[in-house]
C-alpha cells in the first residue's frame, strides 16, 4: 500500500535518498526531509512548488468548500487573482492577524477588502490559536459538502490551523509539518474531522525575494510589527539590507511593515543594479513579495533596485483615507 508523509503528504519511498520521500523504512512516519526540518531547523531542502492552476482546476470540479488562507502582508492582485478563480464556495482567511499593530482596524481592513477586491464571502481573522480555530470548526457545522480544502499562498498558516483544529479535537494524529520555509507542504494531507474530510494543500506559489539563507531569519515576521518611518527628500535613497534600494523622487514619507530586525539606511549614491520605476499614488502601500511593505504616504515615482518587477506590488492601502469611505 502507498504510504504518505504525515508531515508533508508526499509518497514515502526506500529507494533514492536524494529523492523527495525518502525513509530508512516504510514504519517511519515522517520523510527524511521533514525529519530535518523538524528536529535540525534543516531549511536546506527547499520543495519545488507546484502549478497554481492545477491545484485550483482540481479543487473547482470536486464537489468541495474552499478556506482560502493569505497572510496579512500578502494582500495583493495576484494572490487575490487566484481566489477569484476558486469557483466553489469558499471563505476568506487573512491570516497572521498577530503581526498587525494594534492600532491597524480590522473593521477597516475589511471595508477595505470588500470595495477593493469585491469579496462577497465570508472573510474570517485568524490567527495560530484555538479562538480562531474554534471560529473555522463552528462554520465547518454548516459546511453540506464533505470536502473541505485549505487553500492558499504558501506559508500562510495552513498547516498550522489544521494542527490547531486537530488539537481541539484532541485527535492522536501525529502534527502536519509546519515551518517558515516555502513549501512545507508537498501533497494534499487529509484529515478526517466531525464527519468531514480536511484536505491540507501545497501552498500557491508566487514570486517571492529569495534572499541569501544568512538573512532568512532576519527577514522573517514573527511577532507585532513596530512600523518604522522614513521621511525622504527627493532623490533620497534607502537602503535594505543591501537587498533592495528605493529612491524616490519628490519629498514623502515610507513607512516599513516587516521585520524590524532588519537594517535600513539613508544612503547617497545609486547602486549599480538593475532598477524599475513605478508610479505611486498618494497612501499606497508597496508590498515586497514575501517580506512586507511600505506604506507610501505621498504621491511618487519610486525606483527600485535590486528587485524584479514581478517582487512587486502596488495596492491602495488599507491604512490610508484613499478608498475608505467610511
Ligand atoms: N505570527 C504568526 N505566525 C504563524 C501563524 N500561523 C502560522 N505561522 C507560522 O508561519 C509559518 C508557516 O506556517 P505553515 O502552517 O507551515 O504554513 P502553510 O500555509 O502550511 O505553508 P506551506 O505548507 O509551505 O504552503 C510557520 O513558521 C508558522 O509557525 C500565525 O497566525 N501568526
Ligand atoms: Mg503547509
Amino acid at each position: 500500500m502507498n504510504k504518505h508523509c504525515l508531515g508533508c503528504g508526499v509518497l514515502l519511498q526506500t529507494t533514492n535518498e536524494k529523492d523527495p520521500g525518502y525513509v530508512k523504512n516504510l514504519s517511519m512516519a515522517y520523510c527524511m526531509r521533514c525529519f530535518r526540518l523538524k528536529h535540525y531547523h534543516d531549511v536546506a531542502s527547499f520543495a519545488m512548488p507546484k502549478d497554481n492552476e492545477k491545484i485550483i482546476f482540481e479543487v473547482n470540479k470536486k464537489q468541495s468548500y474552499v478556506f482560502f488562507f493569505v497572510d496579512v502582508l500578502h494582500l495583493e492582485p495576484s494572490i487575490m487573482k487566484l481566489y477569484q478563480k476558486i469557483t466553489a464556495p469558499k471563505t476568506l482567511v487573512i491570516s497572521k492577524v498577530d503581526i498587525l499593530p494594534k492600532s491597524i482596524s480590522l473593521v477597516k481592513l475589511k471595508t477595505w477588502l470588500n470595495k477593493t477586491w469585491a469579496i462577497k464571502e465570508d472573510i474570517f481573522f485568524v490567527k495560530k490559536n484555538a479562538t480562531s480555530a474554534k471560529k473555522i470548526l463552528n462554520s465547518l457545522k454548516n459546511i453540506s459538502v464533505p470536502n473541505i480544502y485549505f487553500l492558499g499562498i504558501t506559508n500562510s498558516g495552513k498547516s498550522s490551523m489544521i494542527n490547531e483544529l486537530l488539537a481541539l479535537e484532541n485527535s492522536s494524529r501525529v502534527a502536519i509539518l509546519e515551518s517558515e520555509i516555502p513549501n512545507t507542504t508537498q501533497d494534499y494531507i487529509k484529515v478526517s474531522l466531525q464527519n468531514k474530510n480536511l484536505f491540507d494543500s501545497v501552498g500557491f506559489s508566487y514570486p517571492y525575494v529569495v534572499l541569501p539563507p544568512s538573512l532568512y531569519q532576519k527577514f522573517l515576521v514573527k511577532k507585532e510589527i513596530k512600523p518604522k518611518t522614513y521621511f525622504l527628500k527627493p532623490e533620497s535613497i534607502l537602503n535594505i539590507e543591501n537587498i533592495f534600494f528605493l529612491k524616490v523622487n519628490n519629498k514623502t514619507s515610507l513607512t516599513w511593515f516587516g521585520s524590524d530586525k532588519i537594517k535600513i539606511q539613508k544612503i547617497y549614491q545609486e547602486p549599480k543594479t538593475n532598477s524599475l520605476f513605478l508610479n505611486v499614488s498618494s497612501e499606497s502601500n508597496v508590498i515586497i513579495k514575501g517580506l512586507g511593505f511600505f506604506y507610501v504616504k505621498d504621491a511618487c515615482t519610486l525606483t527600485i533596485f535590486g528587485l524584479k518587477s514581478e517582487n512587486v506590488s502596488v495596492v491602495a492601502s488599507f491604512l490610508g483615507s484613499r478608498d475608505n469611505n467610511e
